[in-house]
Order: C-alpha cells, then structure tokens, then sequence
C-alpha cells in the first residue's frame, strides 16, 4: 500500500501517527495574511505552503481565498473565503501532484472532519456553508492514479436546513456515515448522494442520473487529496472560514491541518524567525520580484537591506 511513498512515505507516515499530528499551514504573507484573487476564470496559484501540497485552486471572478487573521482559530489564522457573486469561486486544496501518492485506501478512512464558519453577513441561501471534497481515484497497474474525482460533503445533500451563522461548526463526515455526491473530473455533477460506507464497500458504487453514468470508487480506491471551497453557482455572496482539516486511516495515517499565518520575518514559512530566514534574504540578495515573492517582506519589489533588518526586528518570533 501506500505506492509512491516507499520506505520513507511510509516512516514519514509512522512519524505523524506517533507524533503531534498537527502540521500548521502557513501563510505566504506575514499578518493580516494572504487575499489571492482572480478575476478570469479557474486559476491555481501553487506556493506549495510549508512544503506541503497546499495551494488556492479554482479561483475566479474575483472570489478570494487567504490564510488570514479575520477568523482565528486554534491559533491565529483559518482559511478566509470571500465569493461575492454567483460566478464566483475559491478553493483551498492539497494534493499529489505525482499522479501516484495518496493516504489511504478509501475502505480505511475512518474519520474526517473540519472546522467552518459562516458569516452572517453573507446573502446566500441559508442552507449553504462551505463543503468538504476528498480527491479519490483508481490505482492502474502501474499503481498511477486515474479516475480522479471529488466525492463532496455538504449538509444539503445530508438533510440539513438553515445553518448556524457566526459560529465555528466542527462537522465530522465518515466515522458519522455522511452522504457524498461526486464531481469526476471533467466529466460533469452526479448529485446521486450516498452514504460514505456505500462508496467504501468492495462492491463500490456507481452513480448515475438518466442515461449518464459516472466513475464507479470502491474500498480500493485511493484517497489522495482534500478541498474545502466557496461557490460557484451560489446565489449571493458568501464569506466565511475554514480550519483543522483532520483526516484519519485505519492504519496509521493522521493529518490534522491547521491553517496559520506566518509571523513577521518568516521567510521559509515554518512559524519562526531565525538564521535560516536570514540566510534566505541574504542569498537572494539583489533579486527583484513581483507578486506573490515570500522573500520581499515589506512587498516593494526587491530584496534589500529593509527586508534583512525585518528579520532582523523579528529573531526570534513563533515557535509557540
Ligand atoms: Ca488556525
Ligand atoms: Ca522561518
Ligand atoms: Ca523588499
């Protein structure tokens, strides 16, 4: 199991299981944080946070998407979604990108849960929060993934009505049995809600809608990313927050994802200021960038002597 990771994926995930299975995301930008947007359609920006596969997916018409301080959690940071009109829309997601990593057999995931907050200032129907997808595929025999799709969580399909607003909401999906619709990729909506346990069995299970079928997932099928997101399609505007992503396999496998942003001076985003940060401005002293650039603390398009004294001010700083 676990084809791709080998010996190391497998003592990395050993690792995580016996130790504190938090990894906090961090950031690009120090506080209040990130405000990725896009005002085309379906754009992917990919820092790659904290070395982890994490980057804003789907982001267009102006829909926004942060790790930023306007709703704290567990620390100082959640993941900001903004999507002002029906077209828009923003993801935060991790995946592999090497078309054959994954966690877990989908049979084995036997807790997932995340943390979301609604907005009462948001104008979308009151049913509506932010939904929960795992990325699923197919192993071929090469052990490469195909077949990749979503299989989504969200309260609606779940006989869920208006839902709290101003509050943090904790939802936990698979050791609960929740129902999930699927979303293969490129191939359109199967709204065909099933309890999670349907999915997992070894028969599988297949959707269809009319005349349409979509990809069948078993017990075998392979989970290999998750994505939380706003819209499209809401009528309205929606704002709110995202946190502690918690997904759980039978087996070992624990991750538990909590999103932060990056003191002041943090270049390498790792939660604290200290020589490493500094020997990354003075490598890349001289360099200009614009955009999203880690390196340019103070964002005015080079790197210099202002930002090494950020550092500088800042030694020491997170660790907590
Ligand atoms: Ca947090
Ligand atoms: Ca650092
Ligand atoms: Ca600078």
């Amino acid at each position: 199991m676990r084809k791709g990771w080998g010996l190391f994926g497998i003592l990395c995930a050993w690792g995580v299981a016996l130790a504190q299975p938090e990894t906090r995301v961090y950031s690009v930008f120090a506080p209040p944080g990130d405000w990725f947007t896009h005002s085309g359609a379906n754009y992917a920006f990919f820092p790659f946070f904290h070395q982890w596969n994490w980057y804003y997916g789907h982001v267009q018409r102006d829909g926004v998407v942060g790790i930023r301080t306007d709703y704290p959690r567990s620390g100082n940071g959640s993941v900001y979604f903004y999507a002002p009109t029906t077209l828009a829309k923003s993801d935060i997601e991790f995946r592999f990108l090497d078309g054959q990593s994954y966690w877990g057999r989908l049979r084995d995931l036997e807790w997932l849960s995340y943390e979301w907050y609604r907005d009462g200032r948001s104008t979308v129907g009151a049913h509506i929060h932010l939904p929960l997808r795992i990325y699923v595929g197919n192993l071929d025999a090469q052990g490469r993934i195909r077949d990749l799709g979503y299989l989504i969580y969200e309260r609606s399909m779940n006989g869920g009505g208006a839902v709290p607003v101003d509050t943090w909401v904790m939802d936990e999906v698979a050791a609960s049995n929740q129902r999930f619709w699927q979303n293969p990729i490129n191939g359109g909506n199967f709204f065909d809600a099933q309890p999670l346990s349907v999915w997992q069995s070894d028969a599988g299970y297949q959707p269809r809608e009319g005349s349409r079928v979509g990809v069948r997932y078993n017990g075998d099928s392979v989970v290999c990313g998750v994505s939380v997101g706003a819209g499209t399609g809401w009528s309205g505007a929606f704002i709110g927050a995202m946190d502690n992503i918690i997904l759980r396999f039978r087996g070992g496998v624990l991750m538990r994802f909590n999103f932060e942003v990056r003191p002041e001076g943090d270049v390498n985003g790792d939660g604290i200021v200290d020589d490493a940060d500094l020997l990354q401005i003075l490598m890349l002293f001289g360099n200009t960038c614009s955009g999203y650039c880690p390196y340019d603390l103070n964002r005015d398009g080079v790197v210099d002597d202002a930002d090494l004294l950020i550092v500088l001010m800042n030694f020491g700083a997170g660790g907590g």
